[in-house]
């Protein structure tokens, strides 16, 4: 079914998806700033937040995370979104590729998903590996009823060679990689942040209908954060894929009570901080 609007990971029409697939894509540097957060028991913790909708794990930590359910009797954590393909920086590749390392009918199947995710870099030398890759998630996703999440970001070189785009950030290649997520079939897209609320308002304007979230990005004061979050819901987008700007942090739980505030309520950055 398109659109399964019944799933849990979206809370009156929004999401906020807690990301914890930073030590594959970044390795553990991305724990240094609050090094408990490198165990994945803090996260799910954090997770357990009301306004969490899903909690973005790679398939090991998605296994740990539900033998840490069971083994502390948890019913209130958060939403499982299983994140397929990932990659690291270790890698020395000709241009970008994220390849898959879980099955839609696993991460159903054995660990209980209630969404799953996949990165498309278009602009990629192996952007069509990656369509590919994709036809099959999106395809499988239809069959279980699982939404399928699209992290949506162009990069590479078809991005950085064409001289008529500014980089990743450029809100048309932003918009044009949110609109691959219409046409391909995602159930939401997973964007940057292009640095101005009308550039996300072209975004929106890609995607007539099709849901969309801001990706956080690196960690940055509360007040710039809940600035381009609010810009985000304001202009049209249903919320936010956020990691490092949580788990990074001594108290994540007091910026989520902020961040329940302006994509569940409506609320303006002034009224929470
Ligand atoms: P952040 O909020 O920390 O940016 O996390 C969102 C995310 O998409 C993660 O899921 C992923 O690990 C990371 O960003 C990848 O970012 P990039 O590919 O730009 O390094």
């Amino acid at each position: 079914m398109r659109y399964n609007y019944e799933s849990p990971i979206y809370r009156n029409g929004n999401s906020l998806i807690l990301a914890y697939d930073h030590g594959t894509e970044h390795g553990p540097v991305d724990f240094e700033p609050m090094p408990e957060s490198s165990d994945p028991r803090h996260v799910f913790e954090v997770g357990r937040h009301d306004a969490v909708t899903a909690i973005a794990l790679q398939k090991g930590n998605a296994e740990y995370y539900r033998e840490w359910e069971h083994r502390n009797d948890i019913e209130d954590g958060a939403p499982l979104l299983v994140k397929l393909n990932g990659n690291s920086n270790l890698a020395e590749r000709d241009d970008y590729y994220s390849p898959k390392q879980c099955t839609v009918e696993y991460a159903v199947e054995e660990l209980g998903a209630d969404a799953v995710g996949y990165t498309l870099y278009a602009g990629s030398l192996h952007e069509d590996e990656m369509w590919e890759d994709f036809r099959e998630v999106q395809e499988e996703a239809r069959r279980y009823g699982v939404p399928v999440v699209l992290w949506s970001y162009p990069r590479g070189k078809g991005v950085q060679e064409n001289p008529e785009y500014s980089g990743q950030k450029d809100p048309d290649v932003v918009a044009y990689g949110a609109r691959l997520g219409l046409e391909l079939g995602a159930d939401m897209v997973k964007c940057k942040y292009p640095g101005e609320q009308e550039d996300w308002k072209q975004v929106e304007d890609a995607v007539p209908g099709l849901k969309t979230v801001m990706s956080g990005g690196s960690k940055r004061s509360d007040k710039d954060f809940l600035m381009d979050v609010h810009d985000t819901v304001e202009a049209g987008g249903n919320g936010l894929a956020v990691g490092r700007n949580i788990f990074q942090r001594e108290n994540p739980e007091e910026l989520l009570d902020k961040l329940e505030q302006l994509i569940f309520h409506d609320k303006e950055v002034e009224e929470v901080i």
